[in-house]
């Protein structure tokens, strides 16, 4: 998403790091590795054969991650899977849970593709809460078990489309958002709802950088049919995982019709509003990033083209280019909200 100069770009960003990675895991594991963590979890119903549970991904057993605490672990016990259709399930390859956690935009912990994944170790995410503000019945700040505990969670396989042109299949782990919103009853003025990430200097060398670009906090937002679509989700979890840093623990939105900037991590504040909110990219750049941000093959980046976009993890000998679908293939769900509505305009 950045504009840089040829001579900053080094050759990891160029070939993407997983090729790298892949190439050397495969020279000293071999087979042994393949079936391990890539081709288990690429294919639904191997993944459910090895694991004899009703999910349809799992995080590789030697990945998994310890539990953030013990109430979060008993919520993680029983976890409703994704169905066999769309929308909540594609039977596009999954991206394997390597390089979901490891190729990775969260500019708090830098701005390289690995940066969020090498640099989150020392995050915290326990305590945590949730401040609530603006236009509901409910105000307040709320712990994330409060939070969390009247849902029930679930599986969903979800295409994820960056802005950046690359894609991937991730089996999330979570709760549809407009139960969360619901709770604090909304009022009528609530027309948009706007989040925030949290801000932890401390264990953030993005946030530290001087060359950071973005103004702390990150900052995203919906207008509220938006957010109250069945597809728009609350994820904790990936692979039937708790949600690891890189990718947004504790809590983290996903809005799989619209561009992957739309999706904020580490969320610590829920504002409903009259007015639409201002957001990140959209503030950076308006005439690159919209607020909207629905994914469209026809309107394309000032930059680049949308209409094609590189699914990952790609390989020294593969290549996958595929093509971008109107609202990421979720259009019978949602364009809808949008009919009356110049696409090219509001972008
Ligand atoms: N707080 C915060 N949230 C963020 C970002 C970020 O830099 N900071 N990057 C966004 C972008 S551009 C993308 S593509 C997705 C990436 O999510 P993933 O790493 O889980 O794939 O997170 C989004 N959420
Ligand atoms: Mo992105």
């Amino acid at each position: 998403m950045l504009i840089k100069k040829p001579a900053d770009i080094k050759p990891s960003e160029i070939t993407p790091e997983t090729v790298y990675r892949n190439r050397r895991e495969f020279m000293t594991e071999g087979g042994k590795l393949l079936l391990g963590a890539g081709l288990a979890s690429a294919i639904p119903s191997l993944a459910f054969a090895q694991n004899g549970d009703k999910l349809k991904a799992r995080a590789p057993a030697n990945l998994t991650r310890t539990p953030p605490s013990a109430w979060m672990k008993d919520k993680f016990a029983d976890i409703k899977a994704a169905p066999d259709m769309e929308p909540y399930f594609t039977s596009e390859a999954l991206t394997p849970y390597t390089d979901a956690t490891r190729y990775n935009n969260f500019y708090e912990f830098g701005m390289d593709k690995g940066d969020p994944s090498a640099n989150s170790s020392e995050f915290k995410t326990d305590p945590w809460s949730v401040e609530i503000t603006g236009e509901v019945g409910k105000p307040g700040t709320y712990t994330l078990e409060d939070i969390l505990k009247p849902h029930a969670l679930e599986e969903r396989i979800y295409r994820h489309r960056c802005v950046e042109a690359w894609s991937m299949v991730i089996p999330w782990i979570g709760f549809p958002l407009a139960d969360l919103l619901k709770r604090f009853e909304p009022t009528a003025k609530a027309k948009y709802v706007e989040f925030e990430t949290i801000v932890q200097p401390d264990t953030m060398p993005g946030i530290r950088s001087r060359f950071a670009i973005v103004r702390w906090p990150y900052r995203e937002g919906l207008r509220m049919d938006e957010a109250m679509n069945p597809l728009a989700f609350m994820a904790v979890g990936i692979y039937g995982d708790y949600m690891p840093p890189q990718n947004g623990a504790p809590m983290r939105l996903i809005v799989p019709w619209k561009y992957g900037f739309k999706g904020i991590k580490s969320i610590v504040k829920i504002n409903f509003r009259e007015t639409q909110p201002h957001t990140t990219w959209n503030d950076l750049q308006a005439n690159e990033y919209g607020f909207f941000a629905n994914v469209n093959p026809n309107v394309h980046h000032p930059r680049w083209r949308q209409d094609m976009e590189r699914r990952l993890p790609q390989t020294l000998f593969s290549r996958q280019y595929i093509e971008t679908k109107l609202f990421n293939g979720y259009a019978e769900q949602v364009a809808s909200l949008y009919k009356d509505m110049d696409l090219a305009r509001y972008y």
